[in-house]
């Protein structure tokens, strides 16, 4: 059985104080949820101290992004290391706002999850099509490169760490959220991948969470599917109310 990870991502959004008011209205309405794993990626700014506010607490802390190097001349970069540091469990690692903004790779991201994976974190691996991809039937090509190339080297024990995110990118902020069917599809084909990887028994232990346009009314159906094991939430995790009822999905 695998435990439903439901991750909000902050993306460039909210102050320390706007943070903490969040982390603190999501405290007290996910206070009684046992049965899945709840995390928050707020901005590098705010991590410290939502950590600080998270103690106890049965949510966890990611970061959104990290370097592939535990020190060194790297200015302007955190590493790892920093990440534990400042307590986070996860880093987001791979979104499609970072290939496509800054030009991140598929080496480049699998340096990151070999970093992360050799400090003991966790990582949120992102990959997903665009919509020309999709139209032009290449989805499983690009999701089968991705994950490949992401996942390349990395030990089999680390995959208990780490959790997929399939973000189809037309999906990402349009309100425009795949089709069950078509969320199921990719996570079927993305498990394969992993036991072609990895072998079976990790395959079924690996989540394989879907993210865009994830809200309260559409989370209930994403979370039925065999293969959908959790959700990567952006802007309906910025409120309370809706990133709760996401995480209390039905
Ligand atoms: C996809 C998702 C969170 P949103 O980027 O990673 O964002 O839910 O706003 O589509």
């Amino acid at each position: 059985m695998r435990k439903p990870f439901i991750a909000g991502n902050w993306k460039l959004h909210n102050t320390v104080r706007e943070s903490l008011e969040l982390i603190e209205a999501l405290k007290t309405s996910v206070k009684d949820v046992t049965d899945r794993e709840i995390v928050v990626a707020p901005v590098f700014t705010a991590l410290a101290s939502v950590s600080r506010a998270l103690q106890g607490s049965n949510i966890s802390l990611a970061a959104q992004n990290c370097y592939p190097a535990q020190t060194g001349a790297f200015t302007g970069e955190v590493s790892p290391s920093l990440l534990k540091d400042a307590g986070c469990d996860y880093v987001i690692v791979g979104h499609s706002e970072r290939r496509q903004l800054l030009g991140e790779t598929d080496p480049f991201i699998n340096a990151k999850i070999r970093a992360l994976a050799g400090e003991g974190l966790g990582a949120i691996f992102c990959i997903g099509e665009t919509l020309d991809e999709r139209e032009t039937d290449q989805t499983l090509d690009v999701l089968h490169t991705q994950v490949t190339a992401g996942l390349k080297e990395v030990p089999a024990e680390a995959m208990a760490r780490i959790v997929v995110a399939y973000e189809p990118i037309w999906a990402i902020g349009t309100g425009r959220t795949a089709s069950e069917d078509q969320a199921e599809d990719a996570h079927a084909f993305i498990r394969g991948l992993l036991q072609g990887l990895f072998g079976l028994s990790v395959a079924q232990e690996v989540r394989i969470i879907y993210g865009g346009s994830v809200k309260p009314d559409n989370v209930d159906g994403l979370m039925a599917q065999e293969d959908i094991d959790g959700c990567l939430v952006g802007g309906a995790s910025l409120k309370a109310a809706d990133f709760s009822r996401i995480v209390q999905f039905a």
